[in-house]
């Protein structure tokens, strides 16, 4: 157990560190039971720090063999060992002196997965927030910034490859079986992006010359035999580099980029400097076992760790209360890398799903908390979609409010004033300020309030005047520990359509700013009118999800319709659409709750068929109107008294009635939409088969009947359509003999590519109904299951918890008590997992009454249990409290 029981820390008790780091040499004598690590460290006594002041360091179950002041042994008497700090007294005052700090560690038997671990014979290091601690006594914070020399000694032949940050220095051979490498890390850093991988690996290489001429060497290093897998990886890596430049002017700064694939690994990737470590799920893929989601969270996730080399590396956080400084800022980057690789339309639709999927309930319920944290006890628990999601919305919103001229004006003075430094939110604010002469002041609350606002319009047409006006009014919810909230300055971009679906170009504004087509809402309540308005207009709010709110508007269907046929603004069109599908799924939950027939408004219907039937607008954009809200999207609108099993039957019969409206345009899409000739993993390509797809599983619904299903699993030549089949066969027809077929074909065919079989894993997870508990059990004993690989215990325990409502929210409480005990056996070895897996009933309050009382005793046992981990811990009771 982690010595650290996790004490509360308070941003407001941040206090710069009395010693200053110059320098850290290392040396590590790799070894799967016993590593040897030499810490030497050199620091000063910051000016104006106390000359008694100790040295405290950092440690995290920590063996230390030796401890040596400017190398002589430090008596008993000058330090102490207490918990998880190393305290030294009676160090110089003025001259810097030489800390030498001497550790054994046991990678091999490191299961948390931070620090110094073992996969498959490989040894990887992890090491943000917290990790570094675990291999050595070090001032272990982001604020602490030295330059690293790192030795490497291992046994040559397992571990053939040495690798650490920076740039190559030399190694030789030792003559003992033993070989050694030095790399050389020019940039500062903190401890945070450390590296170090040594093992048996393949590599992929090439090339990349910066825009001023410097060539770069990439290198990706995955698993042998599975070098052709990586070609994707380093395309999106060199297009990555190359956006970067173009976009941001940031050009790479060391003479070699490193990326290694492991197969044990708690997050999506790492980015270290020079030396990124990534999950192989987000490096890998081919045709054959990647889908065509997996090729664009590849594309994202190689982006968002190449550019966090300057948005996090080089410019990097004081304390991990700034966390979404380089977390929001970096998904702002790769959401905008993606648009422009793809449909940007389609590529913000797939966002603020996320966002609305995954965030929002987040920011509605018991683990709430503000983008930027004021306190935390475990820093792990903050790697959260808010951090992350509504971090990268609330940059959006700054380029929304500045304009992309004056952002790009602050963003090049950011790059320029803090280079090298490690800095606040809002030393980030004032680069924006001061470029453009704004004050965002009122702006950076949505730094510091947690909760969605929700924002009510109601619009009133005077025809006399020709005006338009439009009332709203914002209000936050209250979220734990803030109960009463200030208004915020929220960006809402509007549109006026007129009914020939022509926008209105109103003379004039009053009652707020208006700039374009953007109203800055900046109090609780405010009326704007807009003049010169010759009809009465259907309001557009909210186009672009130009703010991340939640928003309620008196809309008849027929505007609604009249948006979705007509708005300039695309996404506010599938926007349009979606509200109505909302509208529909939840009115047809509590049909279904009722035990009344289930009804569905025919102009839905009408407008869905008829943007999915539309050749002007691209594929993937009508797919995404295809594909409704989820279940889970549909909880959280009632959002309370939740009933799983009616939201699964009335989302049902809302399916089936328009897979029966739509047949023939769906039979249309399946010969329009088919793609000859090899498989193409670009975008279009993927747009195609994704709206193909929404058409076979509509098809597959109107059917009830499993053949067209097995049909498109038996001919599908590409992983998409394979999976997609697959899912149709085992949630529609779970005890159909086809699908216990094609399970068991999937299986046999890929045995042995673990990527692939979590897939086989999550499809089975996610099938709808009590019974899926037993599958989920049966499949844990099977031998393709590790329980120690956190991809295999996410895709088959994680998939059911989070996206299996019915399956997972079973009215006898069984699920819960199921998750419960899987976090207990979890938590042991890996808190950071079975927190992050217990966040999946961080909704159980929204639930009916009977499944809430189950939850709230799942989690009390689990609360009750009588070693925790801080991150389970933590999460746990913020969930009962
Ligand atoms: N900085 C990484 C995320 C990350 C955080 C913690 C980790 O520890 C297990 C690993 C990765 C990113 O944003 O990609
Ligand atoms: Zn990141």
């Amino acid at each position: 157990m982690r010595t650290n029981t996790g004490q509360i820390v308070h941003l407001e008790d941040y206090r710069p560190t009395d010693f200053v780091l110059e320098r850290v040499d290392l040396t590590f004598e790799l070894d799967p039971k016993e590593t040897k690590v030499e810490a030497r460290l050199i620091f000063h006594r910051r000016e104006g720090a106390s000359p008694s002041a100790p040295l405290v360091l950092d440690g995290d179950e920590l063996t230390m063999t030796g401890l040596l002041l400017d190398q002589e042994e430090i008596p008993g008497a000058l330090y102490e060992v207490r918990g998880d700090t190393l305290t030294i007294r009676g160090l110089p005052e003025t001259v810097p002196f030489e800390i030498t700090v001497t550790t054994v560690l046991s990678p091999e038997t490191n299961t948390k997965l931070m620090g110094l671990y073992r996969t498959s014979n490989v040894y990887c290091t992890q090491c943000e927030a917290e990790g570094f601690r675990r291999i050595t006594y070090f001032p272990d914070r982001p604020d602490v910034l030295a330059v690293y020399t790192v030795n490497i000694i291992a046994d040559k032949a397992t571990a053939p490859l040495l690798l650490s940050n920076g740039n190559y220095l030399g190694g030789a051979d030792m003559g003992d079986g033993r070989h050694f490498a030095s790399w050389f890390d020019p940039h500062p850093k903190p401890s945070y992006l450390f590296a170090l991988v040594a093992g048996d690996l393949g590599v992929v290489e090439d090339k990349f010359m910066t825009a001023s001429g410097r060539e770069v060497a990439l290198k990706i290093y995955v698993e042998h035999g599975k070098e052709p897998r990586a070609a994707y990886a380093m395309d999106a890596l060199k297009r990555a580099m190359k956006w970067d430049e173009e976009v941001f002017d940031r050009e790479y700064d060391l003479d070699i980029f490193m990326i290694v694939a492991v197969s044990d690994f708690n997050m999506g990737a790492m980015e270290n400097k020079g030396l990124n470590v990534f999950n192989d799920k987000y490096v890998l893929a081919d045709p054959d076992t990647a889908t065509d989601a997996d090729y664009a969270n590849i594309e994202a996730i190689i982006a968002h760790e190449y550019f966090h080399n300057w948005t996090g590396n080089r410019i990097t956080c004081r304390d991990w209360f700034q966390l979404c400084l380089k977390e929001g800022l970096t998904v702002y980057r790769d959401h905008e890398f993606s648009a422009d690789m793809r449909s940007r339309v389609v590529k913000r639709i797939a966002e603020v799903r996320h966002l609305k999927s995954e965030q929002f309930p987040e920011d509605a319920g018991p683990l709430a908390h503000p983008v930027r944290p004021a306190q935390y006890r475990e820093i792990n628990n903050f790697y959260t979609t808010t951090v992350y999601e509504k971090g990268s919305e609330v940059t959006r919103m700054i380029a929304t409010i500045l304009g992309r001229d004056l952002f790009k004006k602050g963003m090049d003075l950011y790059f320029d004033r803090h280079d090298g430094e490690a800095v606040t939110i809002e030393d980030f604010i004032a680069c924006f300020e001061d470029a453009s002469g704004r004050d965002l002041r009122q702006f950076s609350l949505w730094y510091e309030q947690a909760g969605t606002p929700l924002i009510s319009a109601s619009g009133s047409y005077d025809a006399a005047t020709q005006t338009f006006a439009l009332a709203l009014e914002q209000t936050v919810p209250p979220t734990p520990g803030q109960s009463a909230k200030r208004p915020m300055h929220i960006p809402l971009r509007v549109g006026l359509l007129l009914q020939d679906g022509s926008e209105a170009i109103a003379t004039g504004a009053s009652g707020a700013d208006v700039t374009g087509d953007v109203i800055h809402l900046t109090e609780r309540r405010q009326t704007v009118v807009f003049s010169g308005i010759p009809s009465r207009p259907v309001p557009s709010v909210n186009r672009g999800f130009s703010a991340p709110i939640n928003l309620h508007i008196e809309q008849s269907a027929e505007d609604r319709a009249l948006i979705a046929r007509h708005e300039v603004d695309l996404f506010a069109r599938w926007q349009a659409l979606n509200a109505m599908a909302l509208d529909n799924l939840v009115e047809a939950a509590d049909e279904a709750r009722g035990a009344r027939p289930i009804t569905c408004d025919e102009s839905f219907v009408e407008g869905l068929l008829a943007a999915a039937g539309d050749d002007r607008l691209e594929p993937a954009f009508r797919s995404q109107v295809l594909s409704l809200p989820s279940e889970a999207d549909v909880a959280r609108e009632i959002g309370h008294d939740n009933d799983p099993d009616a939201i699964h039957a009335g989302r049902q019969a809302i399916q089936f009635a328009i897979a029966a409206s739509g047949r023939s345009t769906f039979e249309r899409l399946i010969d329009d939409m088919a793609l000859p000739g090899p498989f193409r993993s670009d975008a279009e390509s993927a747009g195609r088969r994704s709206l193909r797809n929404a058409a076979l599983s509509y098809l597959v619904y109107g059917d009830g009947r499993p053949e067209r299903a097995a049909g498109a699993f038996h001919s599908a030549n590409n992983m998409t359509d394979l999976s997609l089949a697959l899912t149709l066969l085992a949630q529609r027809f779970p005890d159909a003999e086809e699908t216990a077929e094609a399970l068991a074909a999937f299986k046999k065919r890929f045995a042995d590519n673990a990527l692939v079989i979590d897939k086989w894993f999550a499809i089975q997870a996610t099938i709808p109904g009590p019974a899926t508990l037993e599958r989920v059990k049966a499949l844990m004993s099977d031998p393709l299951f590790n329980a120690s690989n956190p991809n295999r215990v996410r895709s088959l325990v994680g998939t059911y918890a989070f996206s299996n409502p019915t399956g997972f929210n079973r009215t006898d409480g069984e699920g819960y008590r199921f998750l419960a005990r899987q976090i207990l056996e979890i938590d042991p070895r890996n808190p950071q997992l079975a927190a992050r897996i217990l966040t999946s009933m961080r909704s159980w309050r929204s639930l009916e009454q009977a499944r809430a009382g189950h939850a709230r005793d799942a989690l009390r046992e689990i609360a009750a249990a009588s070693s925790l981990s801080a991150d389970v811990s933590d999460i746990v009771e913020r969930m009962l409290q």
